[in-house]
């Protein structure tokens, strides 16, 4: 069992900041310094302004599809601040707060939600790996990753993402089984929000829980409420010290929601209703985080709206910066599929240059 008390069967969900931002235990309570909680708090938000504007910017034509975070903030910055430096992190693609957290530039993410790969360029010392939205495909690359690592004895660990609709995937099998029978020190998150687009949860998989799929593979589990940041930090911590004691992976379910669509491509309404999404909202876990720092004299609601409006200038100038990039110029889709563009591959970039100037 990763924290006593908490297994990852079903009503066993480890909650330590209920919706309202009170500590539901204070013997759970990771007691984090002020700076580290207002980091949080303050990245979550940037999150947030981000997301929005993101949306704005799509629906504007300025930029390609976007994945919308909106209310799944606490569930990747609550993982990442409990890791160190020397840490990896292997993001799906609803990650972008956590990767904030870790370092990554918010321009580069920008630019990779553009349209334009080069954002997924990104420094290697950050030790994030690329966005990759290929489902599942992470928990491979992490139990790879954290196996050459162990094989180094090298004291870091992996943490992957996945979604709940990710767990229906060949690799959340392999991966896990592999990381499992040779002990890496892996921790793979499941951002269960309730939808794999219009896929429910329900309908996904017959377990009760996503977490219990654990026991199966003889490893640590556990269900976490994912919009509790603080609840999300102390499981991953204890997770980190199980992986870095040769104890081998954990895999936590972070439960969640989607609160916007699966995309900017989606519309939710046609298959959730209303009443679900506000009984979503009322969980949010920056309302939640906020009221706590409030409460403790951390922070105003003043100075709430103040930094909101700080960074929504902020993220309008890194965004005009961004677009001046622009994207990668056409060929680069064909060209770097092979080392030599075929005869096919060059066919197609032909006709698509003469789509182009159609529609011009
Ligand atoms: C291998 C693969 N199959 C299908 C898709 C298309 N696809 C993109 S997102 C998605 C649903 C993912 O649901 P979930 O794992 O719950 O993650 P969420 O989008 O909810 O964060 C699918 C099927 C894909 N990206 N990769
Ligand atoms: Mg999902």
């Amino acid at each position: 069992m990763l924290i006593r008390g908490f297994d990852p069967l079903k009503g066993k969900m480890l909650q330590i900041l209920d919706p309202e931002g009170n500590i539901i235990d204070e013997k759970l309570n990771p007691d984090l310094n002020d700076d580290t909680l207002l980091t949080m708090y303050k990245t979550m938000l940037l999150g947030r302004v981000v997301d929005t504007k993101a949306l704005q910017y799509q629906r504007q034509g300025r930029m390609l599809t976007y994945a919308p975070v909106k209310g799944q903030e606490a569930a990747s910055v609550g993982v990442i601040s409990a890791l160190d430096k020397e840490d990896w992190m292997v993001p799906a693609f609803r990650e972008l707060p956590g990767m904030l957290y870790k370092g990554a530039p918010l321009q580069r993410l920008l630019l990779y939600w553009l349209g334009n790969e080069e954002g997924n360029n990104l420094e290697e010392s950050l030790r994030i790996l690329p966005i990759s939205v290929p489902i599942a495909s992470q928990i491979n690359h992490a139990a790879g990753l954290a196996y050459a690592r162990k094989v180094q004895d090298k004291k870091e660990v992996v943490v992957a993402f996945v979604g709940d609709g990710g767990t229906s995937h060949g690799e959340f099998h392999e991966g896990l089984n592999f990381g499992a029978v040779f002990d890496v020190p892996m921790i793979v998150i499941i951002q269960n929000n309730q939808w794999a687009i219009s896929t429910p949860r329900a309908t996904q998989t017959k377990a009760e829980t996503l977490a219990q799929k654990a026991i199966g593979y003889g490893i640590n589990g556990i269900q976490v409420d994912g919009n509790d940041p603080l609840a999300m930090y102390v499981a991953t911590k204890k997770a980190k010290e199980n992986a870095l004691k040769g104890m081998g992976p954990t895999l936590i379910e972070a439960v969640t929601y989607r609160m916007g669509p699966h995309t900017t491509s989606d519309d939710p309404t046609i298959y959730r209703s209303n009443e679900e999404v506000a009984e979503w909202e009322a969980k949010d876990p920056l309302k939640r985080f906020k009221a706590y720092l409030v409460d403790k004299k951390l922070w105003t609601e003043k100075e709430d709206e103040a930094l909101a409006k700080e960074y929504n200038d902020y993220v309008n100038k890194e965004f005009k910066e961004v677009e001046a990039t622009g994207l990668m110029p056409l060929e680069d889709t064909f060209k770097y599929n092979y080392e030599t563009m075929h005869k096919d591959l060059q066919d197609q970039l032909e006709e698509y240059k003469a789509y182009l100037k159609e529609v011009e």
